[in-house]
């Protein structure tokens, strides 16, 4: 089959005929059938996210149960279902306490080898997916099986974008209807957010970055005002749109330590800062301790929308199928799987919300 492959830091992804390892105890074949293109992957290709190469790229993918291995016990061939970046394993400490994204299983799936390149290397996969292939052989904690006619390239977008945009609206921050919402950052996981504060209710969504087609796309998807913060200091811009207050929630979803900081001083006082972005590893934030504690501004990190996947996929399926998620008009361009590094730059160039491989 074929895979796209990173083998080099900062270099172009390589595709290349692989073979998928045989399931083993607990493992699914899946054939991947559309897979969208995350920041992430690229932060991996940017050393961002440590991830030794070769490895087989891609976390946001969809497709059809090929093969099930020995002891898999809720798949069969032929479901449909999603990948999840994080497993949900469903007995472990954190799944017990409905936490499953942060599954104590998370490092184990990413640590062992699912392909064979053509010279014998193993080759590990993306959070123990590897969606940027023709097929994938992965956990069976990785998949969640879902029931719907939603077409595949939107459905791909609910493995990692969808479910982390629309979660840390929905769980992480638990906006409630009224709130008022700052997002800064608006590709594929921060117009999710914008759609998961609509779902919400919340009456003001303020949309930031420093594109236009992004702050177009925003207003499209739920975003009452937007903000380009080359205009002006984007802290005072929302705060002018706030009465002066602030919001009571300001997500940041980019991945850089300044614009967190810029979204802890959006919030208003008791309010929250939601980091979502991934910074560089080596990173740190740095935020003003009387905020902290005289104004009881709060940060909060967020990993896959703090989803319960096998609780939230079903309902986010269950948004797009009733017409409250817009997933359609998020997705720019649907490529085949050779145009990997074209998807790259678009994303890099700020051409597109979401590019979907088919
Ligand atoms: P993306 O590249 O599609 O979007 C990033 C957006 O930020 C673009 O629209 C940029 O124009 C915009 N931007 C850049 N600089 C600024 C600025 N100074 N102010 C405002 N906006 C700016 O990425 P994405 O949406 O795929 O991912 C965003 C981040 O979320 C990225 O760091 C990714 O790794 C992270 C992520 N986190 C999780 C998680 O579980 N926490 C899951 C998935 C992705
Ligand atoms: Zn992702």
């Amino acid at each position: 089959m074929r895979a796209a492959i990173f083998t080099e830091l900062n270099g172009p992804m390589s595709v290349e005929d692989v073979t998928p390892i045989d399931p083993g105890p607990g493992d699914v074949v899946v054939r991947i059938t559309a897979s969208g293109v995350c920041h992430s992957d690229l932060h991996v290709i940017g050393g961002a996210l440590p991830m030794p190469p070769p490895c087989i790229l891609g976390h946001e993918g969809t497709g059809i149960v090929e093969a099930v291995g020995p002891e898999v016990k809720g798949l069969q061939v032929g479901d449909r279902v999603i990948g999840t970046f994080i497993p949900a394993c469903g007995v472990c400490w954190h799944c017990l306490r409905d936490e499953s994204h942060l599954c104590d299983n998370t490092y184990a799936v990413m640590g062992s080898p699912r392909a064979t390149r053509g010279d014998g290397t193993p080759l590990m996969t993306m959070t123990g997916l590897g969606t940027f292939a023709e097929y994938m052989t992965c956990a069976e904690m990785s998949l969640v099986k879902i029931d719907t006619d939603v077409p595949d390239e939107q459905l791909a977008l609910i493995g990692c974008g969808v479910t982390t945009g629309v979660g840390a609206a929905l769980n992480t921050a638990q906006v409630q209807p009224g709130d008022t919402v700052a997002v800064i950052g608006c590709g594929g996981v921060g117009q999710s957010v914008i759609q998961g504060a609509k779902i919400a209710g919340a009456s003001v969504i303020i949309a930031v970055d420093p594109v236009a087609l992004k702050r177009d796309a925003a207003l499209g998807l739920g975003a009452t005002h937007t903000v380009d913060p080359n205009e002006a200091d984007a802290v005072e811009q929302v705060k002018a749109l706030t009465g002066g207050r602030g919001v009571d929630y300001a997500f940041e979803v980019i991945g850089m330590p300044s614009t967190v900081a810029q979204a802890f001083d959006m919030a208003r006082s008791g309010g929250a800062a939601v980091a979502v972005g991934v910074s560089h590893f080596t990173e740190s934030i740095t935020i003003p301790s009387f905020p902290l504690v005289l104004s009881e501004k709060r940060l909060l990190g967020c990993v896959y929308g703090s989803a319960q996947v096998r609780r939230d996929f079903p309902r986010l399926v269950g948004f797009v199928e009733n017409g409250r998620l817009d997933l359609g008009n998020m997705i720019s361009r649907t490529l085949p799987l050779d145009d990997i590094n074209e998807a790259f730059r678009a994303m890099k160039d700020g051409e597109v919300i979401r590019s979907v491989l088919v």
